[in-house]
Parts: structure tokens; C-alpha cells; sequence
């Protein structure tokens, strides 16, 4: 194992977004940690414009550059995501490794996955992010030897050659078809089953793998880190009134997600945009849970995920001893992920929510179009269906999520019931 890397961290931006530029610094800080780095100095940079060639300006990087000589820093994080005219100059200003928040995540990630999938996907963010940054970096890597940054999924070295990187990246990108593939007819059978799948979203260390290990016995690896959970995981969860679930664990969420990472990662990320219910869970204990809620909606946004009926879960309530937090639009139900009565509660609202979400619809579809029929037989509950030669008539029941998946040709057809 190597030693500890010590680290700069620099923030910057307009004075006028002071709390949050702290916020999110701090945040960076906790990253560094989960990478195994040693936080030595934290530098934060009010300025108006970002300079479009440092950044931070000249004159900051330099100071910087002096700082990394007089205490022996291997590494400088930034906060913002830099340009790669940027990470250029500063790499050849600065005497040591340079990288970005986005690196920092990526490299967390890279160390934590474990299935052959999250190993894929995270090196295919890292190799897209490498490419257009990568003129100098090559000699720049390979002297400066591993470390944070420069490691791939379980240690490997991460590719350096432009060529070699964009062969790899197409290698990555046709594998991860054919696990999609593969899931996908899995995924299919279930919903013919037509049990209600239900994912768990939310920032990190919100406490998604506490509930799942909580209400199914599940035995994933809930810590007080970030990014814990990678790997997507699911489990039967029986609902008081006997009616059966899937429910997932899924990826942490975090502000400013490198979009690389949301891309590769939309594959696993599947499992929200199929489900009929979000639990979107929020650690309430935490001073900034209504930025981390926003950060996490804009996600859900970004998969396209926002019509999903959502239940706000406001977890750690039993360490949480302020005001409540204020209430948000939806559903909200307020938890500890270690009380009995409250994870009983949980279960009474899944039970409830998906009741109400059903949607009782009678169509009537010409019979050469198979398509639409067969999708139906797929996706819904049959409850009647008759045919002449000509049109089919069904009656049927489907979860309001499935429903608004449905082709909108076919959704103009459906009376409601
Ligand atoms: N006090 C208290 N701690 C909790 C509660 N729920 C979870 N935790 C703790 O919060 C930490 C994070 O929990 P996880 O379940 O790993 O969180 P996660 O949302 O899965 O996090 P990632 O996988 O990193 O995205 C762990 O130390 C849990 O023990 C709760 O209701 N009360
Ligand atoms: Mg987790």
C-alpha cells in the first residue's frame, strides 16, 4: 500500500457564494479523506470571473506552487472542475500532481467497484475524461508514478496512450452492451411477475444501504463514508399486507456528479428509471439536507427519472434533535433506519403509495398492432381482454409510473378508470 498522499485542496469563486463555496470545500475534504489523502491546507479564492487559463490567476497558482515546496504536498485538489487549458498550465506551473474534484470522485469510485459491470463503467468516466486533457499529462503520469488520480478499477494503471485510450474506451463501451443486454431480458421476466420494483435513492451516506439491510436482512456494507454502495442490489422486501416488492440499493448521489460518471453509470442507474417508486432518502440530521435534496432531484432529472412518484424519507431522525426539517412538496415520512415501529411505518406507506399510484385503464387496439399488445401484456395486469377480428379490447392495471412510460400514441388511446 502506498503512503498517504498530502494534499492541497483550493476553492474559488465569487465572494457572494462564500457559504456555499465553504460547504462544498468542506465536502471536498471528506472526499480527500475516503481517498486516503492527507488534507494539509485548505485555500479558498474569492473572485468574480474564473481566469480561463488558471483558474485561480497567476499569481495564486504561484503561491500555491510555493506551498507545495515548503510543505512537502504531492497532490493539489480543486474544487472546480478545470478546463484541460487549465490543468495544463497549472500542471506545468506546479511541482506535483494536479487534479480535480471530478478526478477525486472517479478515483473513489475506481476503488470501490466491485462487480465487473462498476468496474467498466467507472473506467470508461475515467478514460473520457482523460482523452481531450491528456497532451503532456502522459509524461506527466508516468514520472509522477500512482496514486490518486492515476489508478483505474481494482489498482490497475490507468491507460496513458491517446491511441490505446480511445480503442479501450470503444473495447469498455461494446461490453457494457452486452451486460445491459443481459440484464435487460432479466428485467423483463420480472415485470412479467409484475412485482413492484422499488429503488432507494439519495446523497450519500443518507443511510439507502442501512435501509435495505434494515427491512430485508440484506447484507450490504453500510459505513460512514461516501460512496459506500456502488453496485446496485436488490432485494424481496414483504409488505405488512403480504404484497411483495423488489427493492434497490443504488450509487450515492453528490453535487456537481461528474457527468461522466452519471453517463457511464446509466446502465446501473436503470434500476430508478424502471421503478414504480422512489424512496428518495435524505440524512435530516445533516446541516445541508435541503442542498443535498436539491442536488439529488437534479439528478433524477438528468435520468429523466422526475415522474417517478417519490416518498421523501427524512432518515436519522433519532439524531436529529433541531426543528424539523422543513417540510417539502410530496410525500414525507419522517425515520429512524433503527427503529423498529418506524421501518413497520416505511412499509405501511410503500404498501399505501403503491396502492394509490394503480391506474385502472380499457383501451381498445387494433389487433395488428401486436406491438402495443404485447407491451401491455408485459407491463400490466390483465383484467379483461376481448377481440374481434379487428380490435382487441383490454381492460388492465398498471402502476402510474409504468403508465406514463408508455408510448404517448398508445397512452392518447386509454380511457381511466
Ligand atoms: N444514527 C443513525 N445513523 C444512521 C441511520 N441510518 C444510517 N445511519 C448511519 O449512516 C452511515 C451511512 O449509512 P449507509 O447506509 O452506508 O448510507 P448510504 O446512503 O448507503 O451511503 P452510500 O452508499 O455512501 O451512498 C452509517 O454509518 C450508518 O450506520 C439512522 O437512522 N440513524
Ligand atoms: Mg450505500
Amino acid at each position: 500500500m502506498q503512503s498517504r498522499e498530502r494534499a492541497i485542496l483550493v476553492g474559488s469563486g465569487p465572494k457572494r457564494r462564500e457559504w456555499e463555496l465553504r460547504s462544498t470545500l468542506d465536502e471536498l475534504t471528506s472526499l480527500a479523506e475516503t481517498s486516503h489523502a492527507i488534507p494539509v491546507e485548505k485555500v479558498l479564492q474569492f473572485r468574480g470571473r474564473k481566469d480561463p487559463s488558471w483558474l485561480i490567476g497567476r499569481g495564486k497558482a504561484e503561491e500555491i506552487s510555493k506551498m507545495v515546496e515548503e510543505k512537502q504536498i504531492d497532490l493539489v485538489i480543486f474544487d472546480q472542475e478545470l478546463s484541460p487549458a487549465q490543468l495544463r498550465n497549472l500542471e506545468s506551473l506546479i511541482p506535483c500532481k494536479v487534479i480535480d474534484r471530478t478526478q477525486l470522485i472517479l478515483d473513489i469510485f475506481a476503488q470501490r467497484a466491485r462487480t465487473k459491470e462498476g468496474k467498466i463503467q467507472v473506467e470508461l468516466a475515467q478514460l473520457q475524461y482523460m482523452l481531450p486533457r491528456l497532451a503532456g499529462k502522459g509524461k506527466e503520469m508516468s514520472r509522477l508514478g500512482g496514486g490518486i488520480g492515476t489508478r483505474g478499477p481494482g489498482e490497475k494503471k490507468l491507460e496513458t496512450d491517446r491511441r490505446h485510450i480511445r480503442r479501450q474506451i470503444r473495447l469498455l463501451t461494446k461490453q457494457l452492451e452486452g451486460i445491459k443486454k443481459h440484464r435487460q431480458l432479466h428485467q423483463e421476466h420480472r415485470k412479467k411477475n409484475r412485482i413492484p420494483q422499488v429503488a432507494l435513492v439519495g446523497y450519500t451516506n443518507a443511510g439507502k444501504s442501512t435501509l435495505l439491510n434494515q427491512l430485508t436482512g440484506a447484507e450490504v456494507l453500510a459505513e460512514n463514508q461516501l460512496f459506500a454502495t456502488l453496485d446496485p442490489t436488490s432485494r424481496l422486501l414483504v409488505l405488512p399486507s403480504g404484497k411483495e416488492v423488489i427493492l434497490t440499493d443504488t450509487v450515492g448521489f453528490i453535487r456537481q456528479l461528474p457527468h461522466h460518471l452519471v453517463a457511464a453509470f446509466r446502465s446501473t442507474l436503470e434500476h430508478v428509471r424502471e421503478a414504480d417508486l422512489l424512496l428518495h432518502v435524505i440524512d435530516a440530521s445533516h446541516p445541508e439536507a435541503e442542498e443535498q435534496i436539491e442536488a439529488v432531484e437534479q439528478v433524477l432529472a438528468s435520468l429523466e427519472a422526475s415522474n417517478i412518484p417519490a416518498l421523501k424519507v427524512w432518515n436519522k431522525t433519532d439524531l436529529f434533535s433541531g426543528a424539523v426539517p422543513k417540510q417539502c412538496g410530496g410525500e414525507n415520512l419522517f425515520v429512524s433506519a433503527f427503529s423498529e415501529t418506524d421501518l413497520e411505518r416505511l412499509k405501511e406507506k410503500i404498501g399505501q403509495l403503491l396502492q394509490e399510484d394503480m391506474v385502472t385503464g380499457q383501451v381498445e387496439i387494433p389487433v395488428m398492432r401486436g406491438d402495443w399488445i404485447s407491451l401491455l401484456h408485459h407491463k400490466a395486469e390483465m383484467i379483461e381482454s376481448n377481440a374481434d377480428e379487428l380490435m382487441m379490447s383490454i381492460r388492465f392495471r398498471l402502476s402510474h409510473a409504468d403508465f406514463e412510460r408508455l408510448p404517448a400514441e398508445l397512452r392518447n388511446r386509454i380511457q381511466i378508470r
